[in-house]
């Protein structure tokens, strides 16, 4: 018998994925609209046409400039509810949120309104949609490393719900050494850490993340790809690897899904999983993922199998929901 399309998808987690990138065009204006805010675009079609993008930064000047619309608890809150019900329908059964609080704070918006709004969604999550949830704030890496520790410290003060912190925005020239003491500082507070890396930047900046910021974790880190001497320490410590294969596309970090190294490196017993990153820019959530890497490149149950067990045993979920999940 061939493989069946109806097999059910084993529970997964999404651990690479940003709130802010899962604002869609449709709630953009609605925003917008309850918030008075004028768009400079005229309707949806001017706003969808926006989203051609030609690398990492031209991503990012419209990730930024869309969250113009978010001003209220409510506002963060409802965006994040949208992005539980649709990944809870695409099998996601647990997710690391990635938050910029920078990216609020730097347009007037109070650190608690950013917070406590996509906290609160995040806080019914496990019971309205079957989705248990973590926080991780996310430091703007083209900002200084004493604007990130001064947010922080204040994240700290107001006992911001948080399991972590990460590290995102362009990569190039922005190299993890920059937050030695970022790093140093998040661990004192018992904090897990993630990092973005190897996603535009070199293999280079993944050795810096794992060895200077002690990252427990790497967001993308398809460059590793370059270093065969990286892949086997890699595999060799099961450091997880959160792969996006629609985001590398769109940006352009790869030519086409069928030249993505994710079948390359799960053949190299990488521990790779399948995340969306930011959805609303990327072209689909995390089912919408596997279901054109089965079309591309054939993956197999087996295969799905294994990426799906690589999300959990990779999350920073309790071992109880470790247990449920695997
Ligand atoms: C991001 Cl795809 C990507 N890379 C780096 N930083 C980001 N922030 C949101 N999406
Ligand atoms: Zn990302």
């Amino acid at each position: 018998f061939g493989e069946s399309t109806t097999t059910a998808a084993p529970p997964v987690a999404e651990l690479h994925l940003h709130i802010e990138g899962t604002l869609q065009p449709e709630l953009i204006f609605a925003l917008a609209e309850r918030n008075g805010i004028e768009l400079p675009y005229a309707d949806l079609d001017e706003l969808r046409a926006r989203y051609e993008f030609t690398d990492l930064q031209s991503f990012l000047d419209l990730y930024y400039a869309n969250m113009a619309v978010l001003r209220t608890e409510q506002d963060f809150a409802d965006m994040t509810r949208a992005y539980l019900a649709r990944a809870a329908a695409g099998g996601v059964r647990h997710v690391e949120v990635m938050m910029d609080p920078q990216a609020h704070i730097s347009r007037g918006v109070a650190l608690e309104t950013c917070v406590n709004g996509v906290a609160s969604a995040l806080a019914t999550s496990e019971e309205e949609f079957g989705v248990s949830t973590l926080l991780i704030a996310a430091f703007l890496r083209d900002m200084s490393e004493e604007s990130a520790l001064e947010v922080l410290e204040q994240l700290l003060a107001m006992k911001a719900p948080i399991a972590g912190i990460g590290l995102d925005s362009a990569e190039v020239g922005n190299p993890p050494s920059k937050f030695e003491r970022l790093y140093r500082r998040a661990a004192e507070a018992g904090l897990r850490r993630i990092a973005h890396a190897g996603e535009e930047g070199p293999a280079s900046y993944v050795y810096e993340a794992l060895d200077l910021l002690g990252a427990e974790r790497i967001d993308h880190g398809i460059r590793c790809m370059d270093d065969p001497a990286l892949v086997e320490r890699l595999v060799a410590e099961q450091i997880p690897l959160t792969v996006c294969p629609l985001s590398n596309v769109r940006l352009r970090a790869v030519d086409t899904l069928a030249d993505h190294p994710l079948p390359a490196m799960l053949a190299a017993g990488l521990n790779v999983s399948v995340n969306s990153d930011d959805p609303a820019y990327f072209g689909g959530y995390v089912d919408d993922n596997f279901e054109q890497l089965v079309a591309v490149h054939g993956l197999s149950v087996a295969d799905r199998a294994r990426l799906a067990a690589n999300s959990v045993r990779s999350s920073f979920a309790g071992e109880s929901r470790k247990a449920e999940l695997l």
